[in-house]
């Protein structure tokens, strides 16, 4: 017991007051309790043992609170608190999970449409059962739809692209208001996983409270869940948690280090200072006297950045995307990662003749523009309907038009080529002779992802063999928090591509980010080459690349690895010997 369980029981207090229509001073003095014992140094139930008074002399802490802290300390529970609960359905309080819902609307919805739980929620949502509910007007109702999909689908996590986009306001937001003089994002955003469950930010400000009051304040914000001099969590509009932590200027490195993890790594290396006599925290590296926090104590062997304390620990720096569960002597000191910056080609990208939304001069305009060395056209094919896919003639056509502008636009090699569908028994969707005029075949399942698993190896490597192909394009078709695609046995698929000299995709688009980075890492260990494709449709297509790199150096990829990276010569190469030449 701790400090910790005495915060969540006072907020427990201030939320059961108010579901059950307390009087709000009431309310508002047990979250005051709440809010005073997370900031606190001292360690409260120490004190309710030993010096039960000096309870009440606390800030922020009256005399039936000093009563309720005894009584929860000696024995286990509060009366209180237990008359509260029952009076509150057990599912209710979940119903605080969903964005933009506060304890009036939950005690709306309780009292005057009888829901207790999600699930009671969800079919007053299905029956329209909130039709005339003061205050529940079709947006919020909508939210709560909204809201309950969320909480159900992703079970809390988002897409990175939506977390990095938030982090990204909050950091513009923060240095715009002149509060901090530093801020990263830490956690599985910094390790650049798909999903990610909360964004972690770390921040050196001169003026903590300040910069915490503009961080609760930030736009779409739309509750702080708790705040204080050195961590306050909010959470936004669309559900996702922000975490703030503000540290010394002389901690950031160590803070760094500790936030970004994984938990994993982090163990890892606290393992490996332990073995040297050493403690580490996110304070800094320190000589372990034996004793907790000797940040109080000692002044750190090292602290202020990632570098110095690896080094403290005879280690290289880790690249955040490596720290995961993986030994230290394969993360620290690993071979140089792919960037955005080695990217110089781009081998998938649509135009208007199908779903994309650039005629083909503006997309190899705007690849030049890039710096591309070389742009595929890959329209659909013809059994794409839903996406108007080209038949046969348009196909024909299109490679006339691409000759044209390479010769029109200059200075950028242009690929006719075809995002060809691969049919649901791994034949494809022109002919052969029709796929033997294009310079580039990128093969993608697109219908029947529900196969069971032996059908979608079949179909997949079958694919792979076929001697015109070469990438195989967002191998499984999953969604990222949408559905989960084709589940074939990825070592049949990888040995197939193997054997036959073909690609495999790293979609780009966040949405698929497919091949996923575990797959990716097993191709690379299997010397299959990766392609890394925005798959552009629109103008800011390219845009996506960092998401599908990011994958890649999950994965371990160097520029060596990425076809996508590869010089003029070297792709052209490639790609000609795939046709015999
Ligand atoms: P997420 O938010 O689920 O996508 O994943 P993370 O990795 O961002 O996890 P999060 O937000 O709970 O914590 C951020 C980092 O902080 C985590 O990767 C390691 C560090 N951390 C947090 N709590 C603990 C802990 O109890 N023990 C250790 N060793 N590290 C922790
Ligand atoms: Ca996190
Ligand atoms: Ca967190
Ligand atoms: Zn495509």
């Amino acid at each position: 017991m701790g400090n910790a369980e005495i915060v969540r029981l006072f907020e427990e207090f201030a939320v059961l007051l108010e579901l059950t229509g307390a009087n709000s001073f009431r309310v508002l003095a047990n979250a005051k309790v709440a809010r005073a014992a997370e900031s606190l140094t001292v360690d409260l139930v120490d004190l309710a043992r030993t010096d039960p008074k000096a309870l009440s002399a606390i800030d922020g802490i009256g005399t039936s609170s000093a009563a309720k802290i005894v009584e929860f300390v000696t024995t286990g529970s509060v009366k209180d608190l237990e008359g509260l609960r029952a009076q509150v359905p057990p599912g209710l309080p979940a119903l605080l999970g969903l964005p933009g819902v506060g304890p009036k609307s939950v005690r709306l919805l309780w009292q005057e449409r009888g829901i207790v739980d999600l699930a009671s929620l969800e079919s007053a949502l299905d029956g329209d059962r909130l039709q005339g509910l003061a205050g529940f007007g079709p947006k919020k109702i909508q939210n709560l739809r909204d809201g309950i999909e969320f909480l159900k689908t992703a079970v809390g996590r988002v897409r990175i692209d939506q977390a990095l986009a938030v982090a990204e306001a909050a950091i513009t937001h923060l240095r715009a208001a002149g509060v901090v003089s530093r801020i990263e994002p830490a956690g599985s955003l910094r390790r650049g996983r798909e999903t990610i469950g909360d964004v972690d930010l770390v921040a050196v400000a001169s003026d903590g409270p300040r910069a915490m009051q503009a961080f609760c304040t930030m736009p779409g914000a739309a509750k702080v869940l708790v705040t204080g001099p050195t961590k306050s969590s909010i959470r936004m509009q669309d559900g996702l948690q922000v975490d703030l932590r503000i540290v010394p200027d002389e901690a950031f490195g160590a803070a760094l280090l500790y936030f970004t993890g994984s938990k994993e790594h982090n163990v890892l290396l606290r393992g490996r200072a332990q073995q040297r006599g050493l403690r580490l925290n996110e304070y800094g590296l320190f000589t372990d006297d034996g004793l907790d926090a000797p940040q109080d104590r000692h002044p750190p062997l090292a602290s202020r950045t990632e570098a110095e304390l690896y080094r403290a620990l005879g280690l290289a720096w880790a690249e955040p995307e490596l720290r995961e569960m993986r030994p230290l002597d394969e993360v620290c000191g690993h071979a140089p990662l792919l960037t955005v910056d080695d990217i110089r080609a781009e081998l998938h990208a649509h135009t208007t003749e199908s779903d994309g939304a650039m005629p083909l001069l503006e997309l190899v305009q705007r690849a030049k523009d890039r710096g591309f060395h070389t742009i595929a056209v890959t329209d659909h094919s013809r059994s794409s309907v839903q996406a108007n896919g080209l038949s046969i003639e348009r196909l024909l056509a299109q490679i006339d038009a691409v000759r044209e502008a390479e010769l029109r636009v200059g200075g950028i090699r242009v690929l006719a080529g075809s995002e060809v569908d691969i049919l649901v028994d791994g034949r494809l969707d022109y002919p052969d002779e029709v796929l033997a005029k294009l310079d580039l075949v990128v093969a993608s399942p697109h219908a029947s992802l529900k196969q069971a698993p032996e059908v979608a190896t079949a179909r997949l490597v079958r694919a792979v063999r076929h001697p015109l192909v070469h990438i195989l394009g967002h191998p499984t078709g999953r969604l990222v928090n949408g559905r989960p695609g084709l589940e074939p046995d990825m070592h049949a698929v990888i040995a197939a591509a193997r054997e036959s000299g073909v690609a495999l995709e790293i979609n780009a688009h966040p949405a698929r980010l497919d091949l996923r980075d575990l797959h990716a890492r097993m191709a690379i260990e299997a010397c299959v080459p990766l392609a890394i494709n925005g798959d552009v449709h629109g103008r800011d297509g390219f845009d996506v690349l960092r998401f599908g790199v990011q994958v890649a150096r999950r994965a371990g990829a160097g520029p060596d690895q990425v076809i996508n990276a590869w010089d003029a010569k070297r792709l052209h190469a490639w790609i000609a010997s795939r046709r015999g030449g």
